[in-house]
């Protein structure tokens, strides 16, 4: 199964599914438009989060960096009158320092991350969606910033105007996400924030053809008319779109077969059939391992009800 993520809502999920499939089944493809240097290395919060879930170091209760670290060199640079625009952890660090390192070396961001892994023991295969710069800016009325700045620098706090998702069209997938589409025709697209997260995965040139000849199954990231978490609720709005399940299969509808959404929803499931889906109802809401898992398993059982295009 191929499953496309951001770095909380779908990684819940693949808590889940990592206790049902094998890992040797699973490969995640990572969106990797909320990437940033500071202090010269790479941070990539999507793709680390994915690493430090399959490595059992996720700080559960941020869903980003490891747990138990520390902030030694970033609470020192403060000191020395530097505030990074990351919170980032020492141990986390080491991670962004490995990583650049072989950037800097000529290794594609795909291969630093199959080594990092590697590194880590995990055998499901995490793959960056593209090895081209793709970055996202968020329109505010004072200025366009990127979406860290955004989202940590300013809180989420103001009116957003639009979204823009800088050199996706001059991005390629990569070749080991290409690779995967040919050899699996099962595609899960977890409850990650459609227009920062998964948008950025499904706007590569190319990928919603790849789609379209694929069994796609998505899970709402929205609860009635809200995100669970994120800033997800203000971009949807900002980008025209309702915030509802509804608006996020609309999003999805050129590809989408089957969608999952929460059982707390007062939508109607006969209501998704003219975007050409089937729905279903389910507790998407995950709060422990447990009700992951639960999820998943629906999630897995919904592939064999659909015929590949
Ligand atoms: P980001 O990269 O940190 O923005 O993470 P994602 O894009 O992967 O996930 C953010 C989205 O996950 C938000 O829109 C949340 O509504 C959604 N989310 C978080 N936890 C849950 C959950 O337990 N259930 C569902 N359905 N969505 C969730
Ligand atoms: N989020 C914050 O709200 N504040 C931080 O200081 C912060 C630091 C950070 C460092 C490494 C990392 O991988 C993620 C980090 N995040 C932080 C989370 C991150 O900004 C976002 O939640 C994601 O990019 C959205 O997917």
């Amino acid at each position: 199964m191929i499953i496309f993520s951001g770095g909380t809502g779908t990684p819940k999920l693949l808590d889940g599914l990592k206790e049902i499939l094998p890992a040797e089944e699973l490969t995640v493809v990572v969106n990797t438009a909320e990437d940033l240097w500071v202090s010269g290395n790479l941070i990539c919060p999507d793709l680390d989060t994915v690493l430090y879930l399959f490595s059992d170091q996720i700080d559960r209760k941020r869903w980003w960096g490891i747990k138990e670290d520390t902030f030694l060199t970033y609470e020192r640079m403060q000191k020395l009158g530097i505030t990074e625009s990351m919170k980032l952890g020492d141990c986390d660090r080491a991670t962004h320092i490995i990583r650049s390192n072989f950037i800097r070396s000529g290794i594609s961001l795909t291969d630093a991350t199959l080594e990092l892994a590697s590194i880590f023991g995990i055998d499901a295969t995490i793959l960056p969606m593209s090895d081209d710069p793709v970055s996202t800016y968020i329109e505010t009325p004072e200025a366009t910033i990127h979406f860290q700045d955004f989202w940590i620098g300013k809180r989420g706090e103001p009116e957003v105007l639009g979204v823009d998702i800088t050199g996706v069209s001059e991005a390629s997938i990569s070749p080991k996400v290409l690779e995967a589409l040919e050899n699996d025709d099962n595609v899960l697209i977890g409850p990650s924030n459609p227009i920062t997260s998964i948008g950025p995965i499904i706007s590569l040139p190319g990928m919603k053809d790849l789609l379209q000849k694929k069994k796609v199954v998505a899970v709402s990231p929205i609860i009635g008319n809200a995100p669970v978490s994120g800033p997800a609720g203000k971009l949807m709005q900002a980008c025209g779109l309702e915030v509802s399940s509804m608006g996020v299969a609309e999003y999805y509808q050129d590809f989408l077969d089957v969608f999952v959404f929460d059982e707390r929803d007062q939508a109607d499931e006969f209501a998704f059939e003219r975007l050409g889906c089937r729905a279903t109802r389910a507790d998407t809401l995950m709060t422990s391992t447990e009700k992951s898992k639960e999820l998943a398993e629906l999630v897995v059982g919904l592939f064999d009800t659909i015929v590949c295009p």
